[in-house]
């Protein structure tokens, strides 16, 4: 990709020229996966976050044409406000860049920008994954097959709870991706503290986490990613009875109006949000910050190792 299509912010390069922490933050959750007008005051929170952990904050998102890893405060305005921003996967990111299009990045186009820019460490919500119905339309995202090629360590609260999480756990497996759950031994259900699902390894510190990126780099092979599976405090999940009820309803929803591709996830999403009150939306940010707190930390001991 050519350089220009790339642009760190002055503040990210220079972190990154010094081998200081960085940790890359994607915009879709910001543009399709929270409603207007929490949403840009919840990006400005993940970025003093992660600086009030002493590492630099990266947003990633393409604005006319143009890939940039660190936003200001304009740009992070554009990302939550713009009408009409598209949701950019990797695949969609040279289309991006010929047609000059602005848009939102996913999981799977913020981890390839991120590791193509030198960035080790990434904070989201939820991972895409599988979706459920799947041996009928073959919906899983992207996010998989990128993080199945691409060194780079992401923190999230598990995959989306509106997926097949066993199936989605049986592709990471299938795929190398090396998954450990954060002081637990149950793979994390987005909203909820635990998907019910078992993660083989556990870790307990940041410091372990840059151990085994050091033995991810040691070893050598297919470049695949880490994902730290770092669940929302159970104080601050969903019902899961409420969960389980509205997700339901939600995915009747879908099916009756025909929703499909890259709409799913941001329907899903905003209509637990509307269904909950507002429950599903104050868990999902409690994991998001809780992620980007901890990617800081991983991002901290990375760099001081
Ligand atoms: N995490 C959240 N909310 C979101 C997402 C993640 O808490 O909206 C976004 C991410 O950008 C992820 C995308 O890559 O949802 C998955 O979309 P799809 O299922 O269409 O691949
Ligand atoms: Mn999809």
């Amino acid at each position: 990709m050519h350089s220009t299509f790339l642009q760190p912010s002055d503040e990210v390069a220079a972190a990154l020229s010094a081998g200081g922490p960085v940790v890359a933050l994607e915009s879709t959750i910001i543009s399709h996966g929270l409603p207007r007008p929490r949403n840009l005051e919840v990006a400005r929170e993940l970025e003093e976050i992660v600086r009030s952990a002493g590492a630099v904050p990266a947003t990633i998102a393409v604005l006319d044409g143009v890939a940039r890893a660190g936003l200001t405060d304009a740009e992070l305005e554009r990302v939550a406000m713009e009408d009409g921003l598209r949701k950019l996967g990797q695949r969609d990111l040279p289309v991006a860049a010929a047609l000059k299009a602005s848009g939102a990045t996913t999981v799977s186009a913020t981890s390839f920008l991120a590791a193509r820019a030198g960035i080790r460490i990434f904070a989201t919500g939820g991972l895409g994954g599988v979706h459920r119905g799947w041996t009928e339309d073959q919906d899983e995202s992207a996010d998989l097959d990128t993080l199945a090629r691409t060194r780079l360590t992401v923190v999230c609260a598990g995959v989306k709870s509106i997926l097949d999480v066993p199936a989605t756990l049986q592709r990471l497996e299938t795929r190398g991706v090396t998954v450990v759950g954060y002081r637990t031994d149950r793979f994390p259900g987005f909203y909820l503290h635990s998907s019910g699902q078992p993660v083989d390894w556990r870790i307990e510190t940041p410091e372990e986490a840059a151990a085994i990126m050091r033995g991810q780099d040691a070893l050598g092979g297919p470049q695949t990613a880490l994902v730290v599976a770092n669940p929302v405090p159970a104080e601050q999940q969903l019902d899961p009875e409420l969960h389980d009820r509205v997700l339901a309803e939600a995915l009747a929803a879908a099916e009756r109006d025909g929703v499909t591709g890259q709409a799913i996830t941001p329907f899903l999403l905003g209509y637990l949000v509307e269904a909950t009150g507002g429950a599903s939306l104050e868990a999902n940010l409690a994991a998001v910050r809780g992620n980007a707190a901890l990617a800081a930390r991983i991002a901290v001991a990375w760099a001081g190792a």
